[in-house]
């Protein structure tokens, strides 16, 4: 992409109704839009982080065995009805009518709709077990919108629903989407860890948060010192063999939000700290089934109600849990697995032609993930810019390399830069 001709509009000052870094950075590097109170338009450098993040949540949802359909924003009343949330979600919930007065509601979380989609389909235990989730917005009237896309009205949400027969095999699904959560927060570079929360809405008593550790984080959490200091390391998992073990390794140390707090089981290893929320995942047994008369026919030939679980992943929320993790004084320093465009050009002298050539070559040929500052802007701008809107890399072009055939190379993490051959960078990053 050239900038010179990219849509992003940048801010110089600090917008004042941003109060935590995240939010901040998030305007003044224009990747959203605030269209009304916890409502945002993903603007194009936005919208690029966000689909990295789906990407990633979509390959480790698959390789978990999971299959991703797409249901509607818009759902009847009727199903909400039938699970008795239609009343319990209060307030939250966005109550609309169609032009036959119909009662509908913007969906705040699908587990209704997916019972109903199952209990139509799937008669028999052989077609079982099934992870099934999608990608979609959704909508809650929260009360108190805040911190941008943190805590937002209209959200992207992961939201996966496992069925199984009896609530053994229900539990190796729970056990398979834990770990696919630690997956996935691991390859976007965060640390996120699970904590035993309480299950709200949703319904269930065995529930786990991933919370990344925040200043502004708006969760209390009683975490052992064990887990905040560990290291989880990505790894080859086998989906199909007992994972009870990788997961024993975090709920075996105490981590609890603040509703689960009991105070006979705090020790002094035991720290208060600040999380984000980036997931939340519920083993409910037969709360929908049973309300929604969702049955197959078991082994024995007899009806019986389907085992559930439900499984979120915040992932609009994630790009501010991203920034608040990964900023410095001058901007957002994105991950590699999830920044907007691995790699920026910048042209530090746009009217000489060596210079332009040379950009021009290696916008050409390093492929589509380069954002290329071709703009007629003073060299502070650019560097400014390149900084706010954290790209990984910079290669920066300028009269005085180039006559050697050589360009500079800078790490938005370590603001250390390095002289290279035009060659080695070629080969460096081109995919
Ligand atoms: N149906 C279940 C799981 S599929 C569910 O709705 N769970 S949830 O309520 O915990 O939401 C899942 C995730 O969505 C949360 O962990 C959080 O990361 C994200 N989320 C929830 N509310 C908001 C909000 N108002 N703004 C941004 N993200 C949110």
């Amino acid at each position: 992409m050239r900038l010179s001709s990219y849509f992003m509009p940048t801010l110089k000052e600090n917008p004042i109704e941003a109060q935590i870094v995240s939010h901040r950075l998030m305007l003044r590097a224009g990747l959203i839009y605030q269209t009304a109170s916890g409502i945002y338009a993903w603007l194009p450098l936005g919208l690029r982080v966000l689909k990295k993040i789906i990407k990633i949540v979509r390959e480790e949802q698959n390789r978990a065995g999971a299959q991703e359909l797409l249901m509607p924003t818009i759902q009847l009343a009727d199903l909400w009805k039938e699970s008795g949330r239609y009343n319990d979600y209060g307030k939250e919930l966005l109550r609309i009518s169609d032009r036959h007065n119909r009662e509908m509601l913007f969906g705040p979380t699908n587990e209704e709709m997916i019972t109903a989609i199952f209990r139509d389909s799937v008669k028999s235990f052989r077609e079982l077990p099934k992870i099934l989730y999608h990608i979609q917005w959704k909508f809650r009237d929260e009360l108190r919108p805040r911190f941008g896309v943190m805590r937002g009205r209209e959200f992207l949400m992961k939201d996966g629903y496992s069925f199984d027969i009896d609530s053994l095999s229900s539990k190796r699904s729970y056990n398979r989407m834990f770990v696919a959560y630690m997956k996935t927060f691991t390859r976007m570079g965060l640390k996120a860890i699970p904590t035993r929360a309480d299950s709200g809405p949703i319904g269930g008593d065995l529930s786990y948060e991933f919370h990344i550790l925040a200043e502004n984080g708006d969760d209390t959490l009683f975490v052992h010192r064990d887990l905040i200091e560990s290291n989880w390391k990505n790894r080859d998992v086998d989906y199909d063999s007992d994972l009870q073990f990788i997961i024993d390794e975090f709920v075996n140390k105490c981590a609890v939000t603040e509703e689960k707090y009991d105070l006979t089981k705090m020790t002094n290893d035991i720290i208060k700290v600040h999380g984000i929320e980036v997931g939340h995942i519920f083993n409910f047994g037969t709360k929908y089934s049973k309300a929604m008369n969702a049955k197959v026919t078991g082994s024995n030939g007899k009806l019986v109600e389907l085992e559930m679980g439900s499984y979120g992943i915040g992932v609009s929320r994630l790009v501010g849990a991203l920034i608040e993790a990964f900023h410095d004084d001058a901007g957002i320093v994105w991950p590699e697995s999830v920044a907007p465009f691995r790699l920026g050009i910048i042209n530090l002298k746009k009217n000489d032609s060596c210079c332009s050539a040379v950009c021009e070559k290696l916008y050409n040929d390093l492929g589509d993930d380069v954002l290329y500052d071709d703009r007629d802007e003073r060299v502070g701008v650019k560097l400014t810019d390149m900084d706010l809107i954290g790209l990984p890399w910079s290669i920066i072009v300028g009269p005085r390399s180039i006559v050697n055939d050589r360009v500079e190379l800078k790490n938005r993490k370590t603001g250390e830069y390095q002289e290279l051959s035009i060659e080695a960078i070629m080969k460096r990053f081109a995919t």
